[in-house]
Protein backbone atom coordinates (compact mmCIF):
# COMPACT_ATOMS: atom_id res chain seq x y z
CA UNK A 1 0.00 0.00 0.00
CA UNK A 2 1.00 3.39 -0.71
CA UNK A 3 3.21 4.89 2.60
CA UNK A 4 2.26 8.13 2.87
CA UNK A 5 -0.10 10.75 0.99
CA UNK A 6 -0.46 14.68 1.05
CA UNK A 7 -4.15 15.35 0.92
CA UNK A 8 -4.20 18.69 -1.14
CA UNK A 9 -7.25 19.69 -0.25
CA UNK A 10 -9.48 21.11 2.70
CA UNK A 11 -12.57 20.68 4.52
CA UNK A 12 -15.17 17.90 4.29
CA UNK A 13 -13.31 15.84 1.61
CA UNK A 14 -10.14 16.24 3.34
CA UNK A 15 -11.29 14.59 6.47
CA UNK A 16 -12.99 11.96 3.92
CA UNK A 17 -9.33 11.27 2.18
CA UNK A 18 -7.75 11.24 5.51
CA UNK A 19 -10.38 8.66 7.25
CA UNK A 20 -9.76 6.22 3.87
CA UNK A 21 -5.92 6.56 4.56
CA UNK A 22 -6.05 6.28 8.04
CA UNK A 23 -8.23 2.53 7.57
CA UNK A 24 -5.50 1.45 4.89
CA UNK A 25 -2.49 2.14 7.34
CA UNK A 26 -1.52 4.80 5.29
CA UNK A 27 0.61 7.94 7.26
CA UNK A 28 -1.40 11.67 6.22
CA UNK A 29 0.00 15.23 5.41
CA UNK A 30 -2.31 17.86 5.86
CA UNK A 31 -0.91 21.30 3.40
CA UNK A 32 -2.92 24.07 4.67
CA UNK A 33 -3.35 27.57 4.28
CA UNK A 34 -2.85 30.41 7.40
CA UNK A 35 -6.33 30.39 8.03
CA UNK A 36 -6.76 26.67 8.11
CA UNK A 37 -4.94 25.34 11.11
CA UNK A 38 -7.52 24.51 13.22
CA UNK A 39 -9.19 22.01 10.07
CA UNK A 40 -10.04 18.97 11.52
CA UNK A 41 -8.36 16.82 9.47
CA UNK A 42 -5.22 19.19 10.15
CA UNK A 43 -5.42 18.25 13.65
CA UNK A 44 -5.67 14.70 12.74
CA UNK A 45 -2.87 14.08 10.16
CA UNK A 46 0.11 12.85 10.95
CA UNK A 47 2.16 15.54 10.07
CA UNK A 48 1.12 19.52 8.55
CA UNK A 49 2.62 22.01 6.60
CA UNK A 50 1.11 25.21 5.82
CA UNK A 51 1.51 26.13 2.32
CA UNK A 52 0.50 29.94 1.94
CA UNK A 53 -1.76 32.77 2.60
CA UNK A 54 -5.46 32.44 2.88
CA UNK A 55 -6.31 33.17 -0.89
CA UNK A 56 -6.38 29.80 -2.93
CA UNK A 57 -4.23 30.58 -5.65
CA UNK A 58 -1.43 31.29 -3.02
CA UNK A 59 -2.14 27.87 -1.25
CA UNK A 60 -4.30 25.08 -2.32
CA UNK A 61 -3.29 26.00 -6.25
CA UNK A 62 0.49 26.88 -5.42
CA UNK A 63 1.92 23.73 -7.24
CA UNK A 64 5.31 24.06 -6.32
CA UNK A 65 4.04 24.84 -2.60
CA UNK A 66 2.03 21.46 -2.50
CA UNK A 67 4.92 19.38 -4.50
CA UNK A 68 7.41 20.77 -2.09
CA UNK A 69 5.35 19.78 0.97
CA UNK A 70 5.08 15.93 -0.71
CA UNK A 71 9.30 16.24 -1.16
CA UNK A 72 9.91 17.48 2.50
CA UNK A 73 7.61 14.96 4.01
CA UNK A 74 8.84 11.97 1.77
CA UNK A 75 5.15 11.35 0.85
CA UNK A 76 4.26 8.71 -1.96
CA UNK A 77 1.26 10.42 -3.51
CA UNK A 78 -0.81 13.74 -3.59
CA UNK A 79 -4.53 13.14 -3.15
CA UNK A 80 -6.12 15.80 -5.02
CA UNK A 81 -9.68 15.70 -3.48
CA UNK A 82 -12.45 17.97 -5.96
CA UNK A 83 -12.26 21.62 -7.19
CA UNK A 84 -8.70 23.00 -7.03
CA UNK A 85 -6.27 20.95 -8.62
CA UNK A 86 -8.31 18.08 -9.49
CA UNK A 87 -8.66 18.25 -12.26
CA UNK A 88 -5.38 20.27 -14.10
CA UNK A 89 -3.20 18.47 -16.34
CA UNK A 90 -0.56 20.10 -15.94
CA UNK A 91 -0.73 19.63 -12.15
CA UNK A 92 -1.38 16.03 -12.54
CA UNK A 93 2.19 16.19 -14.82
CA UNK A 94 4.11 17.71 -12.58
CA UNK A 95 3.13 15.79 -10.00
CA UNK A 96 4.56 12.75 -11.78
CA UNK A 97 7.53 14.53 -13.09
CA UNK A 98 8.60 14.90 -9.65
CA UNK A 99 8.19 11.41 -8.97
CA UNK A 100 5.10 11.24 -6.88
CA UNK A 101 1.70 9.49 -7.89
CA UNK A 102 -1.02 11.20 -8.83
CA UNK A 103 -4.44 10.12 -7.36
CA UNK A 104 -6.39 10.45 -9.98
CA UNK A 105 -6.19 9.46 -13.96
CA UNK A 106 -3.29 10.41 -16.25
CA UNK A 107 -2.89 13.22 -17.28
CA UNK A 108 -3.42 12.94 -20.98
CA UNK A 109 -6.54 11.68 -19.83
CA UNK A 110 -7.71 14.96 -17.70
CA UNK A 111 -6.85 16.77 -20.51
CA UNK A 112 -8.43 14.95 -23.44
CA UNK A 113 -11.78 15.34 -21.01
CA UNK A 114 -10.65 19.21 -19.95
CA UNK A 115 -11.78 19.97 -23.89
CA UNK A 116 -15.17 18.49 -24.09
CA UNK A 117 -15.02 18.67 -27.64
CA UNK A 118 -12.18 15.90 -27.19
CA UNK A 119 -14.16 14.07 -24.42
CA UNK A 120 -17.58 14.18 -26.70
CA UNK A 121 -15.63 12.73 -29.52
CA UNK A 122 -13.98 9.91 -27.60
CA UNK A 123 -17.36 8.79 -26.33
CA UNK A 124 -18.39 9.18 -29.74
CA UNK A 125 -16.07 7.01 -30.72
CA UNK A 126 -16.62 4.45 -27.65
CA UNK A 127 -20.34 4.21 -28.16
CA UNK A 128 -21.05 6.27 -25.41
CA UNK A 129 -24.45 8.03 -26.36
CA UNK A 130 -24.15 12.15 -26.78
CA UNK A 131 -26.68 14.72 -28.07
CA UNK A 132 -26.84 15.39 -31.50
CA UNK A 133 -24.71 18.18 -32.45
CA UNK A 134 -22.21 19.31 -34.37
CA UNK A 135 -19.42 16.76 -34.53
CA UNK A 136 -17.26 19.05 -33.50
CA UNK A 137 -15.67 22.48 -33.03
CA UNK A 138 -17.55 25.36 -35.15
CA UNK A 139 -15.68 26.57 -37.92
CA UNK A 140 -15.73 30.34 -38.89
CA UNK A 141 -17.84 29.51 -42.41
CA UNK A 142 -21.36 31.40 -41.68
CA UNK A 143 -23.31 29.52 -44.26
CA UNK A 144 -21.89 26.10 -42.87
CA UNK A 145 -23.21 27.25 -39.51
CA UNK A 146 -26.49 27.93 -40.38
CA UNK A 147 -26.54 24.63 -41.88
CA UNK A 148 -25.50 22.70 -38.94
CA UNK A 149 -27.92 24.84 -36.52
CA UNK A 150 -31.13 24.06 -39.43
CA UNK A 151 -30.00 20.59 -39.41
CA UNK A 152 -29.80 19.98 -36.00
CA UNK A 153 -33.35 21.91 -36.02
CA UNK A 154 -33.83 24.91 -32.87
CA UNK A 155 -33.32 25.31 -29.92
CA UNK A 156 -30.16 24.68 -29.86
CA UNK A 157 -27.12 25.51 -27.48
CA UNK A 158 -23.53 26.81 -28.30
CA UNK A 159 -21.08 25.68 -25.70
CA UNK A 160 -17.33 26.78 -25.50
CA UNK A 161 -14.72 23.02 -25.52
CA UNK A 162 -12.49 24.90 -22.60
CA UNK A 163 -15.88 25.09 -20.65
CA UNK A 164 -18.08 22.97 -18.58
CA UNK A 165 -19.85 22.63 -15.44
CA UNK A 166 -22.28 25.37 -17.28
CA UNK A 167 -19.65 28.11 -17.95
CA UNK A 168 -19.36 29.51 -21.88
CA UNK A 169 -22.64 28.35 -23.18
CA UNK A 170 -25.65 30.45 -24.64
CA UNK A 171 -29.07 28.64 -26.22
CA UNK A 172 -30.28 29.91 -29.32
CA UNK A 173 -33.78 30.07 -30.55
CA UNK A 174 -33.91 30.96 -33.92
CA UNK A 175 -31.49 31.67 -36.80
CA UNK A 176 -31.91 35.22 -36.63
CA UNK A 177 -29.62 34.88 -33.30
CA UNK A 178 -27.39 32.06 -34.22
CA UNK A 179 -23.99 34.42 -35.93
CA UNK A 180 -24.36 37.24 -33.54
CA UNK A 181 -24.48 34.42 -30.51
CA UNK A 182 -21.51 32.37 -32.22
CA UNK A 183 -19.52 35.42 -32.18
CA UNK A 184 -20.22 36.45 -28.79
CA UNK A 185 -20.07 32.84 -27.22
CA UNK A 186 -16.61 32.46 -28.91
CA UNK A 187 -15.52 35.99 -27.31
CA UNK A 188 -16.26 35.08 -23.91
CA UNK A 189 -14.47 32.04 -24.15
CA UNK A 190 -11.81 33.30 -25.59
CA UNK A 191 -11.64 35.73 -22.36
CA UNK A 192 -12.48 33.40 -19.80
CA UNK A 193 -10.52 30.15 -20.93
CA UNK A 194 -7.80 31.10 -23.94
CA UNK A 195 -9.79 28.97 -26.16
CA UNK A 196 -12.03 30.30 -28.40
CA UNK A 197 -13.17 27.02 -29.90
CA UNK A 198 -17.15 26.54 -29.65
CA UNK A 199 -19.50 23.68 -30.73
CA UNK A 200 -23.07 23.03 -30.80
CA UNK A 201 -26.05 20.54 -29.84
CA UNK A 202 -29.55 19.91 -29.98
CA UNK A 203 -30.97 22.11 -26.52
CA UNK A 204 -32.43 19.57 -24.29
CA UNK A 205 -35.13 21.76 -22.55
CA UNK A 206 -36.27 19.91 -19.57
CA UNK A 207 -33.90 17.04 -18.64
CA UNK A 208 -32.12 15.70 -15.45
CA UNK A 209 -28.64 15.33 -14.72
CA UNK A 210 -27.78 11.79 -14.26
CA UNK A 211 -24.06 10.61 -13.75
CA UNK A 212 -22.84 7.21 -13.87
CA UNK A 213 -19.65 6.48 -11.35
CA UNK A 214 -17.29 4.45 -12.41
CA UNK A 215 -13.83 3.00 -11.03
CA UNK A 216 -11.11 1.76 -13.71
CA UNK A 217 -7.84 -0.14 -12.33
CA UNK A 218 -4.44 -0.67 -13.53
CA UNK A 219 -4.79 -3.72 -14.87
CA UNK A 220 -7.78 -3.11 -17.77
CA UNK A 221 -10.61 -3.64 -15.26
CA UNK A 222 -13.27 -1.10 -14.69
CA UNK A 223 -16.98 -1.04 -13.14
CA UNK A 224 -19.81 1.01 -12.46
CA UNK A 225 -21.47 1.27 -9.62
CA UNK A 226 -25.04 2.89 -11.20
CA UNK A 227 -26.35 6.56 -11.42
CA UNK A 228 -26.90 9.18 -9.55
CA UNK A 229 -29.71 11.93 -10.27
CA UNK A 230 -28.26 15.64 -9.96
CA UNK A 231 -31.01 17.48 -10.85
CA UNK A 232 -31.77 19.73 -7.85
CA UNK A 233 -29.26 22.40 -8.45
CA UNK A 234 -29.24 26.32 -8.51
CA UNK A 235 -27.19 28.16 -10.49
CA UNK A 236 -24.82 24.92 -11.75
CA UNK A 237 -24.42 24.17 -8.21
CA UNK A 238 -25.93 21.01 -6.88
CA UNK A 239 -28.09 21.14 -3.52
CA UNK A 240 -29.41 17.68 -3.56
CA UNK A 241 -27.78 14.40 -4.90
CA UNK A 242 -29.70 10.68 -4.95
CA UNK A 243 -29.10 7.00 -6.04
CA UNK A 244 -30.87 5.63 -7.88
CA UNK A 245 -31.78 7.76 -10.20
CA UNK A 246 -35.45 7.56 -9.70
CA UNK A 247 -37.81 5.95 -12.97
CA UNK A 248 -34.28 4.41 -14.69
CA UNK A 249 -34.60 0.51 -14.58
CA UNK A 250 -31.97 -2.33 -13.78
CA UNK A 251 -31.62 -2.76 -17.79
CA UNK A 252 -31.06 0.62 -18.31
CA UNK A 253 -28.81 0.98 -15.61
CA UNK A 254 -27.31 -1.69 -16.55
CA UNK A 255 -26.49 -1.03 -20.57
CA UNK A 256 -25.58 2.71 -19.76
CA UNK A 257 -23.53 1.63 -17.14
CA UNK A 258 -21.71 -1.03 -19.18
CA UNK A 259 -21.02 1.48 -22.34
CA UNK A 260 -19.59 3.83 -19.70
CA UNK A 261 -17.16 0.67 -18.48
CA UNK A 262 -16.20 -0.34 -22.48
CA UNK A 263 -15.20 3.88 -23.04
CA UNK A 264 -13.01 3.26 -19.50
CA UNK A 265 -11.69 0.64 -20.90
CA UNK A 266 -10.87 1.97 -24.43
CA UNK A 267 -9.06 5.08 -23.38
CA UNK A 268 -7.17 3.78 -20.23
CA UNK A 269 -8.81 5.23 -17.83
CA UNK A 270 -7.28 5.24 -14.43
CA UNK A 271 -9.43 5.82 -11.07
CA UNK A 272 -12.61 7.12 -10.11
CA UNK A 273 -14.71 9.06 -13.07
CA UNK A 274 -17.75 10.12 -13.70
CA UNK A 275 -19.70 10.30 -16.78
CA UNK A 276 -22.45 13.39 -16.90
CA UNK A 277 -25.72 12.82 -19.08
CA UNK A 278 -28.59 14.46 -19.58
CA UNK A 279 -31.50 11.99 -19.34
CA UNK A 280 -34.53 13.12 -21.16
CA UNK A 281 -37.99 11.33 -21.96
CA UNK A 282 -35.64 7.92 -21.09
CA UNK A 283 -33.38 9.25 -22.82
CA UNK A 284 -28.73 9.49 -21.68
CA UNK A 285 -27.05 12.04 -23.53
CA UNK A 286 -23.28 11.97 -22.90
CA UNK A 287 -22.39 15.82 -22.48
CA UNK A 288 -19.16 16.13 -19.97
CA UNK A 289 -16.95 13.55 -17.96
CA UNK A 290 -15.36 14.59 -14.49
CA UNK A 291 -11.93 13.08 -13.93
CA UNK A 292 -11.80 13.60 -9.52
CA UNK A 293 -13.79 11.97 -6.84
CA UNK A 294 -17.12 13.74 -6.67
CA UNK A 295 -18.66 16.21 -3.78
CA UNK A 296 -21.74 13.51 -4.30
CA UNK A 297 -19.95 10.01 -3.96
CA UNK A 298 -21.61 8.81 -0.61
CA UNK A 299 -25.25 8.43 -2.28
CA UNK A 300 -23.43 5.65 -4.37
CA UNK A 301 -21.33 4.37 -1.19
CA UNK A 302 -24.49 4.09 0.60
CA UNK A 303 -26.43 2.04 -1.90
CA UNK A 304 -23.29 0.18 -3.44
CA UNK A 305 -21.30 -0.78 -0.30
CA UNK A 306 -18.30 0.26 -2.22
CA UNK A 307 -15.85 2.73 -0.44
CA UNK A 308 -14.75 4.86 -3.50
CA UNK A 309 -11.82 6.90 -1.55
CA UNK A 310 -10.31 3.73 -0.91
CA UNK A 311 -10.87 2.09 -3.88
CA UNK A 312 -8.62 5.26 -4.85
CA UNK A 313 -6.01 4.91 -3.18
CA UNK A 314 -5.75 1.57 -3.87
CA UNK A 315 -6.08 1.97 -7.67
CA UNK A 316 -3.26 4.22 -7.28
CA UNK A 317 -1.17 1.81 -5.27
CA UNK A 318 -1.14 -0.26 -8.82
CA UNK A 319 -3.66 -2.97 -6.68
CA UNK A 320 -6.36 -4.59 -8.59
CA UNK A 321 -9.94 -3.24 -8.34
CA UNK A 322 -11.71 -5.20 -5.20
CA UNK A 323 -14.64 -5.46 -7.22
CA UNK A 324 -16.02 -7.44 -10.32
CA UNK A 325 -19.19 -6.27 -11.74
CA UNK A 326 -21.42 -9.10 -10.95
CA UNK A 327 -20.70 -8.39 -7.36
CA UNK A 328 -22.38 -4.59 -7.28
CA UNK A 329 -25.92 -4.60 -6.31
CA UNK A 330 -28.21 -1.37 -5.59
CA UNK A 331 -29.36 -2.03 -2.30
CA UNK A 332 -32.04 0.79 -1.40
CA UNK A 333 -32.06 4.80 -1.70
CA UNK A 334 -29.44 7.38 -0.49
CA UNK A 335 -29.79 11.02 -0.78
CA UNK A 336 -27.38 13.86 0.13
CA UNK A 337 -28.20 17.65 1.59
CA UNK A 338 -25.25 19.87 0.76
CA UNK A 339 -24.78 22.29 3.77
CA UNK A 340 -24.10 25.35 2.75
CA UNK A 341 -22.75 28.44 5.27
CA UNK A 342 -25.17 30.84 3.33
CA UNK A 343 -28.19 32.86 3.68
CA UNK A 344 -31.55 30.50 3.02
CA UNK A 345 -33.18 33.27 1.04
CA UNK A 346 -30.30 35.30 -0.34
CA UNK A 347 -27.83 32.81 -1.03
CA UNK A 348 -25.46 35.62 0.32
CA UNK A 349 -22.55 33.44 2.05
CA UNK A 350 -22.39 33.47 5.85
CA UNK A 351 -19.03 32.58 7.24
CA UNK A 352 -18.01 33.03 11.14
CA UNK A 353 -18.03 30.99 13.98
CA UNK A 354 -19.94 28.02 15.04
CA UNK A 355 -21.39 28.53 18.60
CA UNK A 356 -23.73 25.73 18.90
CA UNK A 357 -22.89 22.29 16.30
CA UNK A 358 -25.60 19.24 17.03
CA UNK A 359 -25.06 16.70 14.23
CA UNK A 360 -28.24 14.38 13.96
CA UNK A 361 -27.74 10.50 13.85
CA UNK A 362 -29.74 7.33 14.02
CA UNK A 363 -29.87 4.34 11.35
CA UNK A 364 -28.94 4.98 7.92
CA UNK A 365 -27.87 8.45 8.44
CA UNK A 366 -24.21 9.60 7.50
CA UNK A 367 -22.82 13.22 8.36
CA UNK A 368 -19.56 13.97 6.47
CA UNK A 369 -18.60 17.40 7.62
CA UNK A 370 -15.87 19.10 9.49
CA UNK A 371 -17.45 21.11 11.52
CA UNK A 372 -17.35 21.15 15.82
CA UNK A 373 -18.06 23.66 18.21
CA UNK A 374 -16.20 27.08 18.30
CA UNK A 375 -14.99 26.18 14.51
CA UNK A 376 -14.90 29.27 12.42
CA UNK A 377 -15.90 28.91 8.74
CA UNK A 378 -13.56 31.26 6.61
CA UNK A 379 -14.64 33.77 4.16
CA UNK A 380 -12.00 32.86 1.32
CA UNK A 381 -13.77 29.20 0.02
CA UNK A 382 -16.56 27.64 -1.57
CA UNK A 383 -19.48 27.92 1.55
CA UNK A 384 -20.37 24.00 1.66
CA UNK A 385 -19.66 23.31 5.74
CA UNK A 386 -20.71 19.55 5.50
CA UNK A 387 -23.21 17.05 3.85
CA UNK A 388 -25.92 15.27 5.23
CA UNK A 389 -26.80 11.92 3.65
CA UNK A 390 -29.62 9.39 4.22
CA UNK A 391 -30.14 6.17 3.18
CA UNK A 392 -33.00 3.17 3.61
CA UNK A 393 -34.73 0.52 2.14
CA UNK A 394 -36.71 2.79 -0.41
CA UNK A 395 -36.87 6.17 -1.46
CA UNK A 396 -39.72 7.06 0.66
CA UNK A 397 -37.67 5.84 4.05
CA UNK A 398 -34.58 8.15 2.98
CA UNK A 399 -36.49 11.08 2.64
CA UNK A 400 -38.23 10.70 6.50
CA UNK A 401 -34.54 10.14 7.68
CA UNK A 402 -33.42 12.85 5.90
CA UNK A 403 -36.34 15.12 7.29
CA UNK A 404 -35.57 13.79 11.00
CA UNK A 405 -32.14 14.51 9.97
CA UNK A 406 -33.07 18.22 8.88
CA UNK A 407 -35.12 18.80 12.17
CA UNK A 408 -32.33 17.52 14.67
CA UNK A 409 -29.38 19.38 13.10
CA UNK A 410 -28.77 22.64 15.14
CA UNK A 411 -25.81 24.81 13.69
CA UNK A 412 -25.66 28.20 15.49
CA UNK A 413 -23.81 31.11 14.89
CA UNK A 414 -23.70 31.29 10.90
CA UNK A 415 -26.59 31.11 8.75
CA UNK A 416 -27.31 27.62 6.74
CA UNK A 417 -28.95 26.56 4.06
CA UNK A 418 -31.10 23.78 6.22
CA UNK A 419 -33.87 25.54 5.82
CA UNK A 420 -33.51 25.19 2.31
CA UNK A 421 -33.71 21.93 2.37
CA UNK A 422 -36.28 21.26 5.17
CA UNK A 423 -38.73 22.76 2.47
CA UNK A 424 -37.51 20.80 -0.66
CA UNK A 425 -37.74 17.76 1.50
CA UNK A 426 -41.59 18.25 2.01
CA UNK A 427 -42.33 19.73 -1.51
CA UNK A 428 -45.22 17.60 -2.99
CA UNK A 429 -43.34 17.24 -6.36
CA UNK A 430 -39.68 16.63 -5.40
CA UNK A 431 -41.24 13.59 -3.01
CA UNK A 432 -42.96 12.44 -5.77
CA UNK A 433 -39.42 11.98 -7.56
CA UNK A 434 -38.11 12.80 -11.20
CA UNK A 435 -37.76 16.61 -11.50
CA UNK A 436 -36.03 18.52 -13.85
CA UNK A 437 -33.02 20.32 -13.37
CA UNK A 438 -35.08 24.05 -14.05
CA UNK A 439 -37.23 22.85 -10.99
CA UNK A 440 -35.85 24.66 -7.67
CA UNK A 441 -35.06 28.07 -9.87
CA UNK A 442 -38.25 27.74 -11.68
CA UNK A 443 -40.66 26.24 -9.57
CA UNK A 444 -39.47 26.00 -5.98
CA UNK A 445 -38.02 29.33 -5.48
CA UNK A 446 -40.62 31.06 -7.73
CA UNK A 447 -43.25 30.53 -6.01
CA UNK A 448 -41.65 31.70 -2.20
C1 LIG B 1 -27.13 21.32 -21.87
C2 LIG B 1 -28.47 21.66 -21.51
C3 LIG B 1 -29.45 21.44 -22.43
N1 LIG B 1 -29.14 20.93 -23.66
N2 LIG B 1 -26.88 20.82 -23.09
C4 LIG B 1 -25.04 22.99 -17.93
C5 LIG B 1 -23.85 22.48 -17.22
C6 LIG B 1 -23.08 21.72 -18.22
N3 LIG B 1 -22.48 20.60 -17.59
C7 LIG B 1 -24.05 21.36 -19.26
N4 LIG B 1 -25.23 22.11 -19.02
C8 LIG B 1 -26.32 21.98 -19.78
N5 LIG B 1 -26.13 21.48 -21.03
C9 LIG B 1 -27.87 20.64 -23.95
N6 LIG B 1 -27.58 20.14 -25.17
C10 LIG B 1 -28.69 22.17 -20.22
C11 LIG B 1 -27.63 22.33 -19.35
C12 LIG B 1 -27.93 22.83 -18.03
C13 LIG B 1 -27.72 22.04 -16.90
C14 LIG B 1 -27.21 20.75 -16.98
C15 LIG B 1 -27.00 19.99 -15.85
C16 LIG B 1 -27.35 20.50 -14.61
C17 LIG B 1 -27.86 21.75 -14.51
C18 LIG B 1 -28.06 22.55 -15.64
C19 LIG B 1 -28.61 23.81 -15.51
C20 LIG B 1 -28.80 24.58 -16.63
C21 LIG B 1 -28.46 24.09 -17.89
Amino acid sequence: MLEKVVIANRGEIALRILRACRELGIRTVAVHSTVDRELKHVRLADETVCIGPPPAADSYLNMPAIISAAEVTDAVAIHPGYGFLSENADFAERVEQSGFIFIGPRPDTIRLMGDKVSAIRAMKEAGVPCVPGSDGPLGDDDQENLRIAHQIGYPIIIKAAGGGGGRGMRVVHSEAALLTTLDLTRSEANAAFGNPTVYMEKYLDHPRHVEIQVLADTHGHAIHLGERDCSMQRRHQKVIEEAPAPGVSTEQRRRIGQLCVEACQRIGYRGAGTFEFLYQDGEFYFIEMNTRVQVEHPVTELITGVDIVREQLRIAAGEPLGYRQDQIRIHGHALECRLNAEDPDTFAPSPGTITQYHPPGGPGLRVDSHLYNGYRVPPNYDSMIGKLIAHGETRAVAIARMRNALAELVIEGIKTNAPLHRRILSDARFIAGGTDIHYLERQLLEAH
